[in-house]
């Protein structure tokens, strides 16, 4: 399939290329999705013109000129448009990017359908959820996550995020497979796949860090400081479970960007705007290899990043009659930064709902046995398995059940605004309930609070030797980088 962005070039911006809320361009051969693109900055942003209607102001949007469709193209016949709104990293601020969303509709005239979230999304349910995410102390705050998990407020979106390396690191791994963290706002899992309507979206938590690849899921609750810098670093297994998925995915998001990624797109505005990359970006060595691997072998028509904190449009095209995929980094919800985007998906009409994926529930009861939960480096071979029984499995049990998420359930105390506390409990390793129902459902035993050396009904070999420390053993500037730019 040959996908081509369209991008109409606007006669009243003096020949520059940019993208308007109308620049719909149609299909070159085979286009199963035409991008229409919002670009908003926060309501609360004062340096930016607003145009009359106040909320979007066209951005330039430096694409190779290879891939600028003409502006003849005929639009999309009139299918139904999912719009799906992209935010950057959260940061726990959650009353902000949905008052934006809110605001965007009211000024656009449009319904958005979803919001997906790359990463830093500080699920943080109270004072010890607090305590597990890796902030310094001084910026630990409580923001307005706990809000929709105590039920005061409801999120007026559904939302889908993964994990960054900002996280209640404890909740997310009570979720480890997926899950609802709060009413309407669905956590993807450390590697997961979901539908949503007829998109499917898949999505990697964390950040890539060579050290910690080949270990097992060792950290639990409490963390010390070691355990709760680790405990969002990628793991080979989850993106071995993710090379595992076969059918076409419509979306990825990952927290870091892909390695090389700067290679696609307009490097020379991103170091006007961020110079401190340079060195990263002349080396090769922005952005993590576990994301490039899987852009490489999933090649999804869209892939979302975070974590950089700006913005950075790329277009990928995978050999010379592959596939495309367009990839956008955002940044993080700060008056005047480009943190959110819609685009529009052709699909079915809705209302849409969150769902289990077939495909992607037989590769989790293919791994499970395989679930390595020790500090001991562990390498799964790469070859690939063979799913079809799971598949086949899955799908009677989907076709009996139905694909519909277990739901929400509160596993601890909401933060009380009134009554907050000053010394709180450790926080424990806590099974959810959602989680044991899950699998039940699989038929799968609970090993997130137990230490699996790695299974042996699986390619497995835990005995070879664990790829040598390098120098990527010394933690690496970027998450400095980043705890500073948190500051802001
Ligand atoms: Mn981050």
């Amino acid at each position: 399939m040959v996908y081509s962005c369209g991008l109409a070039t606007s006669a009243e911006s003096g020949g520059q290329q940019r993208i308007r809320p109308t620049a719909l361009t149609g299909p070159v051969g085979h286009q199963k999705f035409s991008p229409k693109l919002y670009l908003t900055p926060c309501p609360t942003a004062k340096k930016r013109t607003r145009h009359p209607q106040g909320l979007t102001q066209p951005l330039p949007l430096p694409l190779p000129p290879a891939f600028v469709a003409p502006s003849d193209q005929p639009a999309h016949p009139a299918l139904h448009a999912m719009k799906i709104a992209v935010e950057g990293c959260m940061h726990g601020e959650l009353d902000k990017v949905y008052d934006t969303m809110q605001r965007l509709e009211a000024a656009e005239g449009i319904k958005i359908d979803l919001l997906i979230c790359c990463g830093d999304f500080q699920a943080v349910r109270n004072e010890s959820d607090l305590q597990c995410v890796n902030v310094p102390p001084k910026f630990r705050t409580m923001n307005s996550f706990w809000k929709y998990y105590s039920g005061q407020a409801v999120a007026p979106y559904p939302t889908i995020f993964i994990g960054g390396n900002h996280e209640a690191a404890n909740y997310l791994w009570e979720l480890y497979y997926g899950g609802w963290a709060a009413p309407n706002i669905y956590f993807l899992g450390f590697a997961g796949v979901v539908k949503f309507g007829n998109i499917r979206i898949g999505g990697m938590s964390g950040i890539h860090k060579q050290h910690d690849y080949y270990r097992g899921h060792h950290e639990r609750p409490p963390y010390d400081n070691a355990t709760i810098r680790s405990v969002y670093h990628v793991r080979h297994y989850d993106v071995l479970k993710l090379m595992h998925v076969k059918e076409p995915l419509d979306i990825f998001m990952s927290h870091d960007w892909p390695l090389g990624i700067t290679e696609y797109g307009n490097r020379e505005r991103l170091l006007r705007e961020k110079p401190f990359f340079k060195e990263e970006v002349n080396e090769r060595t922005l952005g993590g290899e576990s994301a490039a691997k899987l852009l490489n072998k999933l090649k999804p028509p869209y892939w979302f990043s975070a974590h950089l904190h700006c913005r950075f449009p790329a277009i990928i095209q995978h050999g010379e009659d592959g596939p495309t995929t367009k990839f956008l980094a955002l940044d993080k919800c700060l008056p005047g930064r480009n943190f959110l985007q819609v685009i529009d998906i052709p699909s079915n009409p809705g209302p849409y709902e969150i769902q289990y994926d077939e495909e992607w529930l037989a590769i989790t009861r293919r791994f499970n046995s395989a679930f390595p939960l020790t500090r001991m480096p562990c390498t799964i071979r790469n070859e690939e398995l063979d799913i079809e029984d799971d598949r086949q499995w899955v799908r009677s049990k989907l076709n009996a059940r139905g694909a519909k998420t277990f739901d929400f359930v509160q596993t601890a105390p909401p933060y009380d605004p009134s009554r907050p506390v000053y010394n709180p409990p450790i926080a424990v390793p806590c099974r959810n309930p959602q989680t044991e129902s899950f699998l039940q459902f699989l038929e799968l035993p609970y090993l997130l609070d137990s230490s699996n050396p790695g299974g042996a009904d699986i390619n497995v070999s835990s005995s070879q030797a664990a790829p040598a420390l390098d120098n990527d053993d010394i933690e690496l500037p970027d998450e400095v980088e980043d705890d500073e730019d948190d500051e802001e």
